[in-house]
Protein backbone atom coordinates (compact mmCIF):
# COMPACT_ATOMS: atom_id res chain seq x y z
CA UNK A 1 0.00 0.00 0.00
CA UNK A 2 1.49 3.29 -1.03
CA UNK A 3 1.49 5.75 1.53
CA UNK A 4 -0.15 8.51 -0.06
CA UNK A 5 -3.60 6.16 0.11
CA UNK A 6 -2.52 4.53 3.87
CA UNK A 7 -2.98 8.79 4.62
CA UNK A 8 -5.42 9.80 2.61
CA UNK A 9 -8.30 9.52 5.34
CA UNK A 10 -5.81 12.08 6.96
CA UNK A 11 -6.56 14.98 4.24
CA UNK A 12 -10.04 13.75 4.05
CA UNK A 13 -10.70 14.23 8.36
CA UNK A 14 -8.99 18.37 7.59
CA UNK A 15 -10.41 18.60 4.03
CA UNK A 16 -7.40 19.04 2.40
CA UNK A 17 -7.99 19.92 -1.30
CA UNK A 18 -4.48 17.63 -2.72
CA UNK A 19 -5.22 18.93 -6.46
CA UNK A 20 -3.03 21.48 -6.92
CA UNK A 21 0.15 21.08 -9.07
CA UNK A 22 3.16 21.41 -6.12
CA UNK A 23 3.53 17.51 -5.04
CA UNK A 24 4.16 17.13 -0.94
CA UNK A 25 6.23 14.06 -0.11
CA UNK A 26 6.58 12.36 3.00
CA UNK A 27 10.16 12.19 4.39
CA UNK A 28 9.21 8.54 5.39
CA UNK A 29 9.26 7.02 2.62
CA UNK A 30 9.45 9.82 -0.90
CA UNK A 31 5.52 8.83 -1.90
CA UNK A 32 3.51 11.88 -3.10
CA UNK A 33 0.92 12.79 0.13
CA UNK A 34 -0.84 15.53 -1.92
CA UNK A 35 -0.57 18.50 -4.58
CA UNK A 36 -1.00 21.49 -3.13
CA UNK A 37 -1.40 24.99 -5.15
CA UNK A 38 1.20 27.83 -4.74
CA UNK A 39 -0.69 31.41 -3.65
CA UNK A 40 1.26 33.56 -7.11
CA UNK A 41 2.13 37.09 -6.32
CA UNK A 42 -1.59 38.84 -6.98
CA UNK A 43 -3.19 36.35 -4.49
CA UNK A 44 -0.70 36.91 -2.05
CA UNK A 45 -1.45 40.46 -2.51
CA UNK A 46 -4.95 40.05 -2.31
CA UNK A 47 -4.87 38.28 1.37
CA UNK A 48 -2.57 40.85 2.72
CA UNK A 49 -5.56 42.86 1.95
CA UNK A 50 -7.73 40.92 3.15
CA UNK A 51 -5.71 40.75 6.21
CA UNK A 52 -5.43 44.52 7.22
CA UNK A 53 -9.08 44.53 6.57
CA UNK A 54 -9.40 41.88 9.45
CA UNK A 55 -7.40 44.02 11.33
CA UNK A 56 -9.41 46.90 11.17
CA UNK A 57 -12.16 45.09 12.50
CA UNK A 58 -10.41 42.68 15.17
CA UNK A 59 -8.76 45.35 16.91
CA UNK A 60 -11.77 46.96 18.56
CA UNK A 61 -12.83 43.55 19.74
CA UNK A 62 -11.59 43.49 23.47
CA UNK A 63 -8.57 41.11 24.05
CA UNK A 64 -10.47 38.73 26.50
CA UNK A 65 -13.14 38.59 23.84
CA UNK A 66 -10.37 37.87 21.15
CA UNK A 67 -8.99 35.27 23.94
CA UNK A 68 -12.56 33.29 23.89
CA UNK A 69 -11.50 32.40 20.28
CA UNK A 70 -7.97 30.67 20.91
CA UNK A 71 -9.89 29.19 23.98
CA UNK A 72 -11.84 27.43 21.43
CA UNK A 73 -9.33 26.87 18.79
CA UNK A 74 -7.54 24.98 21.90
CA UNK A 75 -10.65 22.66 22.20
CA UNK A 76 -10.16 21.72 18.37
CA UNK A 77 -6.75 20.93 18.81
CA UNK A 78 -7.43 18.90 22.34
CA UNK A 79 -9.31 17.05 20.16
CA UNK A 80 -7.67 16.57 16.70
CA UNK A 81 -4.22 16.39 18.71
CA UNK A 82 -4.02 12.26 17.36
CA UNK A 83 -4.76 13.43 13.76
CA UNK A 84 -2.72 16.63 13.41
CA UNK A 85 -0.04 14.82 15.47
CA UNK A 86 0.23 11.75 13.25
CA UNK A 87 0.24 14.58 9.88
CA UNK A 88 2.93 15.94 11.61
CA UNK A 89 5.01 12.84 11.42
CA UNK A 90 3.84 12.04 7.99
CA UNK A 91 4.74 15.08 6.68
CA UNK A 92 8.03 16.09 8.39
CA UNK A 93 9.05 12.55 9.54
CA UNK A 94 9.77 13.21 12.98
CA UNK A 95 8.29 10.41 15.27
CA UNK A 96 4.94 9.95 16.55
CA UNK A 97 5.75 10.94 20.64
CA UNK A 98 7.26 14.24 19.16
CA UNK A 99 4.50 14.79 16.61
CA UNK A 100 2.15 14.79 19.45
CA UNK A 101 4.14 16.98 21.36
CA UNK A 102 4.38 19.44 19.18
CA UNK A 103 0.29 19.50 18.61
CA UNK A 104 0.19 20.10 23.00
CA UNK A 105 2.76 22.61 22.67
CA UNK A 106 0.43 24.16 20.75
CA UNK A 107 -2.44 23.68 23.01
CA UNK A 108 0.03 25.05 25.91
CA UNK A 109 0.65 28.21 23.57
CA UNK A 110 -3.30 28.69 23.84
CA UNK A 111 -3.96 28.13 27.23
CA UNK A 112 -1.34 30.46 27.78
CA UNK A 113 -2.39 33.33 25.58
CA UNK A 114 -6.15 33.09 27.02
CA UNK A 115 -4.65 34.08 29.84
CA UNK A 116 -2.40 36.85 28.59
CA UNK A 117 -5.67 38.15 26.58
CA UNK A 118 -6.94 39.82 30.35
CA UNK A 119 -3.60 40.80 30.49
CA UNK A 120 -1.44 42.71 28.26
CA UNK A 121 -0.66 45.20 30.81
CA UNK A 122 0.16 49.00 30.46
CA UNK A 123 1.98 50.79 33.07
CA UNK A 124 1.01 54.24 34.77
CA UNK A 125 4.20 56.51 35.28
CA UNK A 126 5.28 59.53 37.49
CA UNK A 127 4.65 62.75 35.64
CA UNK A 128 7.66 65.85 36.39
CA UNK A 129 4.60 67.95 35.86
CA UNK A 130 1.54 68.03 38.77
CA UNK A 131 -1.95 67.56 37.76
CA UNK A 132 -0.83 65.55 34.82
CA UNK A 133 -0.78 61.64 34.20
CA UNK A 134 1.77 59.38 32.22
CA UNK A 135 0.53 56.26 31.08
CA UNK A 136 1.78 53.58 28.70
CA UNK A 137 -0.63 51.41 26.61
CA UNK A 138 -0.51 48.80 24.14
CA UNK A 139 -2.43 48.74 21.50
CA UNK A 140 -2.38 46.38 18.13
CA UNK A 141 -0.11 46.56 16.03
CA UNK A 142 -1.53 44.99 12.43
CA UNK A 143 -1.17 41.92 10.24
CA UNK A 144 1.65 39.87 11.41
CA UNK A 145 3.47 37.48 8.70
CA UNK A 146 4.62 34.23 10.43
CA UNK A 147 7.62 32.26 8.21
CA UNK A 148 7.59 28.71 9.63
CA UNK A 149 10.08 26.04 8.95
CA UNK A 150 9.67 22.48 8.19
CA UNK A 151 10.97 21.33 11.63
CA UNK A 152 8.24 22.28 13.58
CA UNK A 153 5.75 23.15 11.09
CA UNK A 154 2.67 23.97 13.37
CA UNK A 155 3.84 24.74 16.48
CA UNK A 156 5.99 27.99 15.95
CA UNK A 157 3.49 29.21 13.98
CA UNK A 158 1.10 29.11 17.14
CA UNK A 159 4.10 30.35 19.41
CA UNK A 160 3.55 33.44 17.04
CA UNK A 161 -0.08 33.79 16.11
CA UNK A 162 -1.88 32.95 19.46
CA UNK A 163 -0.05 35.87 21.18
CA UNK A 164 -1.11 38.20 18.14
CA UNK A 165 -4.29 37.23 17.75
CA UNK A 166 -5.19 38.18 22.03
CA UNK A 167 -3.01 40.77 20.71
CA UNK A 168 -5.55 42.70 18.24
CA UNK A 169 -3.21 41.19 15.71
CA UNK A 170 -4.80 39.74 11.73
CA UNK A 171 -2.05 36.87 10.94
CA UNK A 172 -0.78 35.64 7.99
CA UNK A 173 0.98 32.33 7.99
CA UNK A 174 3.32 31.27 5.12
CA UNK A 175 4.44 27.40 5.84
CA UNK A 176 7.73 25.90 4.58
CA UNK A 177 6.83 24.47 0.96
CA UNK A 178 7.60 21.44 2.77
CA UNK A 179 5.23 21.39 4.85
CA UNK A 180 2.11 22.37 3.65
CA UNK A 181 -0.68 20.06 4.57
CA UNK A 182 0.09 20.40 8.28
CA UNK A 183 -0.71 23.96 8.12
CA UNK A 184 -3.61 23.50 5.97
CA UNK A 185 -4.70 21.13 8.36
CA UNK A 186 -4.39 23.53 11.16
CA UNK A 187 -6.32 25.77 9.57
CA UNK A 188 -9.32 23.68 9.06
CA UNK A 189 -9.35 23.09 12.69
CA UNK A 190 -9.02 27.12 13.24
CA UNK A 191 -11.83 27.62 11.32
CA UNK A 192 -13.88 25.29 13.37
CA UNK A 193 -13.01 27.65 16.08
CA UNK A 194 -13.93 30.54 14.42
CA UNK A 195 -17.43 28.81 13.13
CA UNK A 196 -18.00 28.42 17.11
CA UNK A 197 -16.91 31.69 17.85
CA UNK A 198 -19.31 33.20 15.64
CA UNK A 199 -18.20 36.81 15.21
CA UNK A 200 -14.52 36.70 13.73
CA UNK A 201 -14.02 38.77 10.89
CA UNK A 202 -13.22 37.09 7.65
CA UNK A 203 -8.89 36.54 6.41
CA UNK A 204 -8.63 36.94 10.40
CA UNK A 205 -5.57 34.16 9.86
CA UNK A 206 -5.13 32.75 6.15
CA UNK A 207 -2.15 30.84 5.15
CA UNK A 208 0.07 31.82 1.82
CA UNK A 209 1.86 28.72 -0.22
CA UNK A 210 4.30 29.65 -1.52
CA UNK A 211 8.60 29.27 -1.78
CA UNK A 212 11.10 31.92 -1.14
CA UNK A 213 9.80 34.70 -3.67
CA UNK A 214 6.25 34.84 -1.43
CA UNK A 215 8.24 35.07 2.00
CA UNK A 216 10.23 38.08 0.25
CA UNK A 217 6.87 39.62 -0.91
CA UNK A 218 5.49 39.64 2.90
CA UNK A 219 9.13 40.76 4.59
CA UNK A 220 8.86 43.90 1.44
CA UNK A 221 5.08 44.82 2.09
CA UNK A 222 4.56 47.86 4.40
CA UNK A 223 1.04 46.99 5.64
CA UNK A 224 2.77 43.60 7.42
CA UNK A 225 4.33 45.53 10.86
CA UNK A 226 5.62 42.91 11.90
CA UNK A 227 7.52 39.70 10.25
CA UNK A 228 8.17 36.53 12.46
CA UNK A 229 10.62 34.00 10.97
CA UNK A 230 12.05 31.00 11.72
CA UNK A 231 14.40 29.23 9.10
CA UNK A 232 17.97 29.64 8.75
CA UNK A 233 20.14 32.16 9.25
CA UNK A 234 20.87 32.97 5.57
CA UNK A 235 17.02 32.95 4.82
CA UNK A 236 17.17 35.41 8.05
CA UNK A 237 20.10 37.73 6.36
CA UNK A 238 18.38 37.79 3.01
CA UNK A 239 15.09 38.84 5.00
CA UNK A 240 15.85 40.94 7.44
CA UNK A 241 17.26 44.05 5.57
CA UNK A 242 14.05 43.90 3.34
CA UNK A 243 11.21 44.37 6.43
CA UNK A 244 14.14 47.02 7.65
CA UNK A 245 13.88 48.76 4.53
CA UNK A 246 10.58 49.44 5.26
CA UNK A 247 11.24 50.06 8.74
CA UNK A 248 9.10 46.78 9.75
CA UNK A 249 9.82 44.61 13.00
CA UNK A 250 11.30 41.65 12.44
CA UNK A 251 11.20 38.74 14.52
CA UNK A 252 13.53 36.47 14.07
CA UNK A 253 14.34 33.10 15.18
CA UNK A 254 17.63 31.46 12.97
CA UNK A 255 20.44 29.17 13.29
CA UNK A 256 21.52 27.33 16.87
CA UNK A 257 24.66 25.78 17.38
CA UNK A 258 24.13 24.24 21.25
CA UNK A 259 26.28 23.07 23.48
CA UNK A 260 26.58 21.53 26.64
CA UNK A 261 29.17 21.74 29.13
CA UNK A 262 29.95 18.43 31.56
CA UNK A 263 31.75 19.20 34.33
CA UNK A 264 33.45 16.73 36.54
CA UNK A 265 30.76 16.75 39.43
CA UNK A 266 28.16 15.74 36.71
CA UNK A 267 25.31 13.23 37.43
CA UNK A 268 26.46 11.14 34.03
CA UNK A 269 23.66 9.19 33.53
CA UNK A 270 20.74 12.19 33.69
CA UNK A 271 23.86 14.25 31.06
CA UNK A 272 23.76 10.40 28.95
CA UNK A 273 20.22 10.82 28.54
CA UNK A 274 19.70 14.68 28.20
CA UNK A 275 22.76 14.54 25.18
CA UNK A 276 20.77 11.39 23.67
CA UNK A 277 17.56 13.41 23.19
CA UNK A 278 18.88 16.93 22.43
CA UNK A 279 21.68 15.56 19.46
CA UNK A 280 19.43 12.73 18.18
CA UNK A 281 15.90 13.72 18.87
CA UNK A 282 13.88 14.88 15.93
CA UNK A 283 17.10 13.19 13.87
CA UNK A 284 19.47 16.59 14.87
CA UNK A 285 16.48 18.77 12.72
CA UNK A 286 15.77 21.38 15.79
CA UNK A 287 17.08 24.93 16.04
CA UNK A 288 17.58 23.67 19.91
CA UNK A 289 19.68 20.58 18.72
CA UNK A 290 22.59 20.15 20.70
CA UNK A 291 25.75 20.12 18.31
CA UNK A 292 28.51 20.60 20.55
CA UNK A 293 29.77 18.45 23.49
CA UNK A 294 32.28 20.15 25.77
CA UNK A 295 33.15 17.22 28.33
CA UNK A 296 35.77 17.54 31.15
CA UNK A 297 38.74 15.21 30.68
CA UNK A 298 38.26 13.40 33.37
CA UNK A 299 34.70 12.24 32.72
CA UNK A 300 35.11 12.21 29.16
CA UNK A 301 36.25 8.66 28.74
CA UNK A 302 33.85 7.46 30.76
CA UNK A 303 30.61 9.20 28.86
CA UNK A 304 31.50 8.85 25.46
CA UNK A 305 32.02 4.95 25.90
CA UNK A 306 28.74 5.45 27.02
CA UNK A 307 27.27 7.38 24.19
CA UNK A 308 28.85 5.50 21.86
CA UNK A 309 26.80 2.45 22.86
CA UNK A 310 23.66 4.12 22.52
CA UNK A 311 24.45 4.89 19.47
CA UNK A 312 25.62 1.90 17.95
CA UNK A 313 22.20 0.64 18.78
CA UNK A 314 19.71 3.82 18.27
CA UNK A 315 16.28 2.77 16.88
CA UNK A 316 16.21 4.39 13.46
CA UNK A 317 12.95 3.49 11.20
CA UNK A 318 9.64 4.55 10.40
CA UNK A 319 9.02 7.33 13.22
CA UNK A 320 4.92 5.95 12.84
CA UNK A 321 6.22 3.22 14.73
CA UNK A 322 6.48 2.10 18.15
CA UNK A 323 9.64 2.50 19.27
CA UNK A 324 11.47 4.06 16.75
CA UNK A 325 13.65 7.09 18.43
CA UNK A 326 14.73 8.71 14.93
CA UNK A 327 13.16 9.15 11.64
CA UNK A 328 14.21 10.02 7.91
CA UNK A 329 16.19 13.42 7.67
CA UNK A 330 13.66 15.85 5.89
CA UNK A 331 15.43 15.06 2.51
CA UNK A 332 18.13 14.35 0.53
CA UNK A 333 20.18 17.77 0.35
CA UNK A 334 19.53 17.65 4.30
CA UNK A 335 21.45 14.34 4.01
CA UNK A 336 24.00 15.49 1.46
CA UNK A 337 24.50 17.85 4.06
CA UNK A 338 25.64 15.58 6.56
CA UNK A 339 27.76 13.83 4.42
CA UNK A 340 29.63 17.08 3.43
CA UNK A 341 30.10 18.06 7.12
CA UNK A 342 31.26 14.95 8.15
CA UNK A 343 33.53 14.41 5.41
CA UNK A 344 35.39 17.96 6.55
CA UNK A 345 35.06 16.68 10.27
CA UNK A 346 37.57 13.97 8.79
CA UNK A 347 39.51 16.40 7.18
CA UNK A 348 39.55 19.09 10.14
CA UNK A 349 41.23 15.65 12.66
CA UNK A 350 37.58 14.16 13.63
CA UNK A 351 36.86 10.46 14.67
CA UNK A 352 33.84 9.97 13.34
CA UNK A 353 31.68 7.38 14.71
CA UNK A 354 28.15 6.63 12.67
CA UNK A 355 27.05 8.38 10.25
CA UNK A 356 25.76 7.22 6.88
CA UNK A 357 22.92 6.29 5.03
CA UNK A 358 20.78 3.40 6.27
CA UNK A 359 17.12 1.64 5.41
CA UNK A 360 17.96 2.68 1.65
CA UNK A 361 16.46 -0.82 0.45
CA UNK A 362 13.84 -0.55 2.05
CA UNK A 363 12.95 3.17 2.08
CA UNK A 364 14.96 4.03 -1.67
CA UNK A 365 13.16 7.84 -1.74
CA UNK A 366 13.57 8.66 1.59
CA UNK A 367 16.98 9.78 3.70
CA UNK A 368 17.51 7.66 7.09
CA UNK A 369 20.88 8.43 8.85
CA UNK A 370 22.94 7.16 11.82
CA UNK A 371 23.51 9.71 13.92
CA UNK A 372 27.13 10.64 14.14
CA UNK A 373 29.26 11.42 17.31
CA UNK A 374 32.86 12.74 16.23
CA UNK A 375 35.68 13.16 18.40
CA UNK A 376 37.03 16.75 17.54
CA UNK A 377 40.41 17.34 18.29
CA UNK A 378 39.40 21.37 18.93
CA UNK A 379 36.52 23.41 17.69
CA UNK A 380 37.41 24.04 14.69
CA UNK A 381 35.66 26.33 11.95
CA UNK A 382 33.03 23.36 10.60
CA UNK A 383 31.94 23.08 14.29
CA UNK A 384 31.30 26.51 14.50
CA UNK A 385 28.58 26.02 11.78
CA UNK A 386 25.03 24.41 11.87
CA UNK A 387 24.57 21.47 10.28
CA UNK A 388 20.70 20.83 10.10
CA UNK A 389 21.37 16.77 11.02
CA UNK A 390 22.48 14.62 13.86
CA UNK A 391 25.80 15.04 14.36
CA UNK A 392 27.13 15.65 17.92
CA UNK A 393 31.04 17.30 18.26
CA UNK A 394 32.62 16.31 21.28
CA UNK A 395 35.29 17.97 23.00
CA UNK A 396 37.46 17.69 25.80
CA UNK A 397 38.18 20.55 28.31
CA UNK A 398 40.10 21.35 31.52
CA UNK A 399 39.75 24.47 32.29
CA UNK A 400 36.16 26.49 33.70
CA UNK A 401 36.96 29.75 31.84
CA UNK A 402 38.58 28.39 28.83
CA UNK A 403 35.80 26.34 28.26
CA UNK A 404 33.38 28.92 28.46
CA UNK A 405 35.31 31.22 26.12
CA UNK A 406 35.05 28.26 23.56
CA UNK A 407 31.49 27.70 24.12
CA UNK A 408 30.39 31.41 23.11
CA UNK A 409 33.26 31.46 20.28
CA UNK A 410 30.36 30.62 18.17
CA UNK A 411 28.30 32.84 15.60
CA UNK A 412 25.27 31.53 16.80
CA UNK A 413 23.50 32.33 20.60
CA UNK A 414 20.56 30.44 20.69
CA UNK A 415 20.71 27.52 23.46
CA UNK A 416 23.26 26.15 25.68
CA UNK A 417 23.44 24.18 28.58
CA UNK A 418 25.55 22.90 31.78
CA UNK A 419 26.07 19.92 33.90
CA UNK A 420 27.15 20.18 37.06
CA UNK A 421 26.64 20.06 40.72
CA UNK A 422 28.98 23.01 41.76
CA UNK A 423 27.50 25.53 42.74
CA UNK A 424 29.77 28.34 40.98
CA UNK A 425 30.01 26.30 37.47
CA UNK A 426 26.26 26.77 37.14
CA UNK A 427 26.04 30.47 38.68
CA UNK A 428 29.04 31.32 36.65
CA UNK A 429 27.51 29.69 33.58
CA UNK A 430 24.15 31.83 34.22
CA UNK A 431 26.24 35.00 34.57
CA UNK A 432 26.68 38.39 33.09
CA UNK A 433 29.84 37.00 31.58
CA UNK A 434 28.80 33.33 31.43
CA UNK A 435 26.83 31.88 28.33
CA UNK A 436 25.69 34.14 25.73
CA UNK A 437 22.62 32.15 24.97
CA UNK A 438 18.81 33.29 24.63
CA UNK A 439 18.17 30.28 26.95
CA UNK A 440 21.16 28.33 29.41
CA UNK A 441 20.18 25.32 31.17
CA UNK A 442 21.54 23.51 34.17
CA UNK A 443 20.91 19.97 34.21
CA UNK A 444 18.70 19.46 31.49
CA UNK A 445 19.66 19.57 27.73
CA UNK A 446 19.29 22.47 25.58
CA UNK A 447 16.24 21.43 23.73
CA UNK A 448 12.91 20.48 24.37
CA UNK A 449 11.94 24.42 26.24
CA UNK A 450 8.53 24.84 27.58
CA UNK A 451 6.31 27.80 26.38
CA UNK A 452 6.17 30.24 29.19
CA UNK A 453 9.51 31.67 28.99
CA UNK A 454 10.81 33.95 25.95
CA UNK A 455 12.30 31.69 23.41
CA UNK A 456 14.68 32.95 21.06
CA UNK A 457 18.38 33.92 21.03
CA UNK A 458 21.56 36.10 20.51
CA UNK A 459 23.68 36.66 17.33
CA UNK A 460 23.00 35.26 14.51
CA UNK A 461 20.01 33.23 15.66
CA UNK A 462 18.44 37.12 15.11
CA UNK A 463 17.73 38.32 18.33
CA UNK A 464 14.00 37.70 18.19
CA UNK A 465 12.17 36.38 21.32
CA UNK A 466 8.49 34.18 20.62
CA UNK A 467 6.10 32.14 23.13
CA UNK A 468 6.22 33.37 26.50
CA UNK A 469 7.35 35.53 29.18
CA UNK A 470 6.81 39.16 27.58
CA UNK A 471 7.10 38.07 24.03
CA UNK A 472 4.07 40.00 23.22
CA UNK A 473 5.17 42.76 23.28
CA UNK A 474 6.41 42.33 19.95
CA UNK A 475 3.07 42.03 18.88
CA UNK A 476 1.72 45.26 20.32
CA UNK A 477 2.53 48.91 19.15
CA UNK A 478 3.51 50.61 22.79
CA UNK A 479 1.71 54.34 23.47
CA UNK A 480 3.15 56.62 25.82
CA UNK A 481 0.11 59.52 26.82
CA UNK A 482 0.91 62.30 29.17
CA UNK A 483 -3.14 63.70 30.15
CA UNK A 484 -3.22 66.96 32.13
CA UNK A 485 -6.06 67.57 34.03
CA UNK A 486 -5.32 70.97 35.45
CA UNK A 487 -6.06 74.71 33.65
CA UNK A 488 -2.73 75.21 34.16
CA UNK A 489 -0.23 74.19 31.00
CA UNK A 490 3.50 73.55 32.54
CA UNK A 491 5.60 72.57 30.00
CA UNK A 492 8.14 69.33 30.70
CA UNK A 493 12.19 70.25 31.79
CA UNK A 494 10.23 73.61 32.84
CA UNK A 495 10.73 75.26 29.90
CA UNK A 496 8.58 78.76 29.96
CA UNK A 497 7.03 79.94 26.54
CA UNK A 498 4.92 82.41 27.02
CA UNK A 499 3.47 84.36 24.35
C1 LIG B 1 12.66 24.84 16.63
O1 LIG B 1 13.40 23.89 16.47
O2 LIG B 1 12.49 25.69 15.70
O3 LIG B 1 12.82 24.00 22.54
C2 LIG B 1 11.84 25.08 17.84
C3 LIG B 1 12.52 23.18 21.66
C4 LIG B 1 11.13 23.22 21.08
C5 LIG B 1 11.05 24.20 19.98
C6 LIG B 1 12.09 24.09 18.93
N1 LIG B 1 10.20 23.56 22.12
O4 LIG B 1 13.30 22.32 21.29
Amino acid sequence: MSISSRHAELMTAFGIDVRGDRSVHSPIDGTELARVAFDDAAAVDRKIGAAADAFKSWRTVPAPRRGELVRLFGEELRAGKDALGRLVTVECGKILEEGRGEVQEMIDICDFAVGLSRQLYGLTIASERPGHRMMETWHPAGPVAVISAFNFPVAVWAWNAMLALVCGDSVIWKPSEKTPLTALAVQALFERAVAKFGAAPPALSQIVLGDRACGEQLARDARIPVVSATGSTAMGRALAPAVAKRFGRAILELGGNNAMIVCPSARLDLAERAILFAAVGTAGQRCTTLRRLFVHESVAEKLVDRLTAHYARLAIGDPLEKGTLIGPLIDRAGFDGMERALARAAEEGGRVFGGGRVLADRYPDAWYARPALVRMPRQTALVCEETFAPILYVMTWTDFDAVLAEHNAVPQGLSSSIFTRDLEEAERFLAAAGSDCGIANVNIGPSGAEIGGAFGGEKETGGGRESGSDAWKAYMRRQTTTVNYTNELPLAQGIAFDV
